[in-house]
């Protein structure tokens, strides 16, 4: 029997940073809102990315929310990066803090929402079976969410145990047994390091395809004193990260090319950020063109390659762990990874020159006719980023165009992130063509624009939902008539659409990022359309263009 619908002013749908705090802004606003996930917790990303070695490579204090000041200077955290069950720990904290709990629904997924133009609502089915008929609809999809799991030929004839990452299962042992890795990206990178580290595994294997630049983390404990210092200036290190290009904690060299300095001055000013560490800061703090010029790509290349030929004792391992490509993927950071492969049970598999040709009952199979056998295998690699979540539900906007439609010709694309032209009042936190930075920050942006967009929104004076009779929350349409309301509707206009597409374009144009087959350019699936997934030129230069345009009556948007 179908389920009488549930009027709601919004539905969040997802429990990680972005769903966390876009409820508590919702709640605070005095809407009527409801929160779901798939998962049965908070913590979004890290609730299901908990292999061994996860870890945020944003310094701990920016990892983090920024609005609470008396949590900020009194939650305790020991490193200099947080592992994954830390960042965990901070998201639930925050719920129980906030009394958020009792507004999500866990184990909960959005089968499909459909605007529905008479009632001016979204109608939205649940995995529940639930109906909901809703004035907004508020995705926390994430980013890097939905798994890339590749085809492998004869993956369901191996015997052993097979994992992606991001569906770490709970009590996995790996003790004593001979594992296999494909993929070396971040998440590569750190679980390598993480199991060879452990020294519980007979053998790792990791199977890679491109080798990868990483530098050192520089992780460690906090000195009392840093911490104390950072508590009396916190205000001012949140204003430095939101107005810099990342959000890292440091402001990125705009000025500085490699060509400006000498050779030992450039071999020193790596070396000092070799030393220090973070992926971010060997990128951007050293030199400003790096991602955009051959030649001072390829000195720090060259750099890391040298730091690669000197840690890596075997040559051969060594030659196999040097990068052919560009240094212009998302930038890596470790806890010694190179070093690992120092170890006699540990190896690389280069399956760029012989790739898997199929999953056998006892292993993996490359093209030149090796068998290798083992007892896991982990596939590290990665994920279908970016719009991968939202075209796989049916989200219907007016005349009937799915999102997946709406892309299908030009790639995901968006107003500012956020907003989608003929899909009014859906509002994506970190949506195509967002700010490519350090994400809480980023994040909590997004949810304050969407915040003050509803604001807005309902001050057009929709009607207000009411106690039910049967607890929940809800409107009659009928009685009070908002299938009459003309107000209380925000969207994008086409024309905003495509000129923010062209702007992230264009800011782009130039990057060597550009040139690399990976998640930042929609490259890693197959099949899926090459394009720009985000607005390159940094945080601090997006919220400059957001205040203006939420300033300037809402430009690009329309109001009905
Ligand atoms: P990434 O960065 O997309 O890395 C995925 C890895 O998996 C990478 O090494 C890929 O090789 C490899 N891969 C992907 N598909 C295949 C197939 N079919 N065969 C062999 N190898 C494959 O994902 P991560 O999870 O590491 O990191 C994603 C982001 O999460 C990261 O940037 C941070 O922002 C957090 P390739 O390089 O394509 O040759």
């Amino acid at each position: 029997m179908a389920m009488e619908p549930q009027y709601l002013d919004a539905l969040v749908v997802g429990a990680g940073f972005g769903g966390i705090y876009q409820l508590k802004k919702l709640v605070d606003q005095g809407l009527n809102v409801k929160g779901i996930d798939m998962a049965d917790d908070v913590g979004g990303t890290w609730y299901w990315n908990r292999y061994p070695g996860a870890m945020s490579d944003t310094m701990s204090f920016l990892y983090r929310y920024s609005w609470d000041h008396e949590d900020l200077i009194s939650y305790p955290w020991s490193h200099h990066y947080l592992q994954g069950p830390e960042i965990l720990a901070y998201l639930n904290h925050i719920v129980k803090k906030y009394d958020l709990r009792k507004h999500f629904q866990f184990k909960t997924e959005l089968l499909s929402a459909q605007w529905n133009d008479e009632e001016r609502r979204w109608f939205v089915t649940l995995s529940s079976q639930e109906v909901l008929k809703v004035k907004y609809l508020v995705t926390g999809l994430g980013l890097l969410s939905k798994t890339n799991f590749p085809a492998f030929p004869g993956l369901e004839n191996f015997k052993g145990e097979l994992y992606h990452t991001a569906r770490w299962p709970k009590n996995t042992d790996l003790k004593g047994k001979r594992v296999g890795v494909i993929g070396n990206g971040s998440t590569g990178v750190q679980l390598i390091t993480a199991i060879a580290k452990a020294e519980e595994v007979k053998q790792l294997l990791s199977f890679q395809r491109n080798p990868q630049y990483s530098v050192p983390s520089g992780n460690g404990p906090v000195p009392i004193e840093q911490r104390k210092h950072l508590n009396e200036t916190y205000e001012q290190a949140w204003e430095q990260a939101k107005n810099s290009l990342f959000a890292y904690g440091f402001d990125e060299e705009l000025n500085r090319p490699v060509a400006s300095v000498s050779s030992e001055e450039r071999e020193r000013i790596f070396e000092e950020s070799w030393q220090q560490g973070n992926g971010f800061r060997f990128m951007f703090w050293t030199f400003s063109d790096i991602t955009v010029n051959e030649e001072a790509n390829i000195a720090a290349s060259d750099f890391i390659k040298n730091k690669i030929r000197k840690t890596v004792k075997d040559p051969e391992k060594a030659r196999k762990l040097c990068p052919t490509e560009w240094y212009a993927r998302r930038p890596l950071c470790d806890g010694g990874y190179y070093e690992q492969f120092n170890r006699e049970n540990v190896d690389i598999i280069d399956i760029k020159n012989n790739p898997i040709v199929e999953l056998t009952s006892e292993g993996i199979k490359t093209t030149d006719g090796k068998l290798y056998e083992l007892d896991v295998i982990i596939c590290a690699t990665g994920f279908d980023a970016v719009d991968g979540n939202y075209t796989r539900i049916a989200i219907q906007g007016r005349n009937g165009e799915t999102l997946k439609d709406h892309w299908s010709k030009t790639g995901p694309t968006s107003y500012l992130g956020i907003s989608v032209p003929k899909f009014p009042n859906l509002f994506m936190i970190s949506g195509p063509n967002g700010p490519f930075s350090n994400l809480p920050p980023a994040i909590e942006c997004h949810v304050d624009i969407i915040s003050d967009l509803i604001a807005r929104a309902e001050k057009s004076d929709l009607p207000k939902a009411v106690n039910g009779t049967n607890g929940h929350l809800y409107v009659h349409t009928n009685d009070i008539g908002v299938a009459e309301s003309a107000n209380g509707i925000v969207e994008a206009l086409p024309e905003a659409e495509q000129e923010w597409t062209a702007l992230c374009d264009e800011l782009s144009s130039k990057s060597l990022f550009r040139r690399i087959d990976s998640w930042i350019f929609g490259k890693n699936v197959p099949g899926k359309k090459a394009t720009t997934m985000f607005y390159f030129a940094g945080l601090g230069p997006y919220r400059k263009t957001v205040r203006e345009i939420l300033d300037d009556d809402l430009r690009g948007f329309k109001r009905f």
